[in-house]
């Protein structure tokens, strides 16, 4: 056999569409005078990283492409249109242009149909990717040259509970990992989630005026901070068992899936995650983390 491919890297890639805003890309229609500058450094060091390594295919798990019944992969090749937030259209349209992995995202509907899931290959030619895989994917590689495979958010967790939700994105991301191995491939993971999401209902009159930015409340931070300490330390199972807690605790956008999903894939890493960033919006609280498995030994 070929090489077998591998997992070089997790990351935790939140995904307010504001950071996108805040950098005035070209593809983006609104202008800004920035704002959040201190995650948008935090993506800055971690594109060093992961950019450095050279993936072939990034692949990105997000919650704002839910699907009521299985998992979804995009399965053709290209896809292009506008990517708008329907809660900050003044914010986030974006013009995109993506290349997508289809032999990989086949193997990720065979395997999982092989574990008994449901799964389903997009071929809509006018489907629109959603904002929250699109932001993640921008600020992880702002050239987008990179092959990306993009998978739904299951709705289970919503209409089961946290438990039977988290099961479920578990079995997707062992699928993830076997259907990366036969493919060849050097993978990187893109979990789109922020942490706690309690989150302002007023916006300001200047978006990115960042005197009105701030974490939502006290409770919530330190939700947050016991997550990232967690992540630091190496401790994930211990996260797992915790997970459900703080999906209610703070509303945390965990909930979707996303980061259950990536951790999984990575089968629990044991070494630090390294985090490039924290910062609220709108009062959410969000983090760009890093397991870097190749480093650590977790690709071999
Ligand atoms: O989708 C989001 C989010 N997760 C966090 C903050 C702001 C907007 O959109
Ligand atoms: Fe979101």
């Amino acid at each position: 056999m070929a090489n077998p491919g591998r997992i070089i890297a997790g990351v935790l890639a939140p995904h307010p569409p504001h950071l996108v805003y805040a950098e005035n890309p070209p593809q983006n229609e609104p202008r800004s005078e920035g704002g959040w500058d201190v995650l948008r450094w935090g993506y800055e060091r971690l594109r060093k990283n992961i950019l450095a390594k050279k993936p072939d295919v990034l692949l990105v798990h997000s919650p704002h492409w839910m699907t009521y019944v299985g998992h979804h992969v995009l399965g053709l090749p290209h896809f292009k249109g506008l990517s708008v937030d329907p809660i900050f259209p003044h914010l986030f349209r974006f013009q995109y242009d993506v290349k997508v992995d289809v032999d990989l995202s086949l193997l990720i509907a065979e395997e999982g149909k092989s574990a008994g899931m449901t799964m389903k290959v997009m071929k809509n030619p006018d489907f629109r990717i959603d904002y929250g895989a699109i932001t993640s994917l921008y600020l992880t590689n702002p050239r987008l040259d990179i092959p990306i495979v993009a998978i739904s958010s299951n709705n289970s967790p919503y209409y089961f509970s946290n438990e039977v939700g988290q099961e479920e994105m578990k079995r997707l991301g062992e699928v993830t990992r076997r259907a990366i191995e036969r493919s060849g491939k050097r993978a990187v993971l893109l979990a789109s989630n922020s942490l706690s999401h309690r989150h302002f209902v007023t916006e300001p009159e200047i978006p990115e005026d960042m005197s009105h930015e701030h974490i939502y409340h006290h409770g919530q931070y330190l939700w947050d901070m016991e997550v990232l300490k967690m992540m630091r330390e190496g401790r994930t199972q211990e996260l797992m068992d915790i997970l459900p807690e703080f999906m209610d605790m703070a509303a945390a956008e965990v909930k979707a899936g996303a980061l259950t999903w990536m951790l999984s894939a990575l089968g629990m890493p044991t070494y630090p995650a390294e985090v490039h960033g924290y910062g609220s919006v709108i009062g959410t609280g969000n983090a760009v983390v890093e397991w870097d498995h190749e480093k650590n030994g977790g690709a071999k």
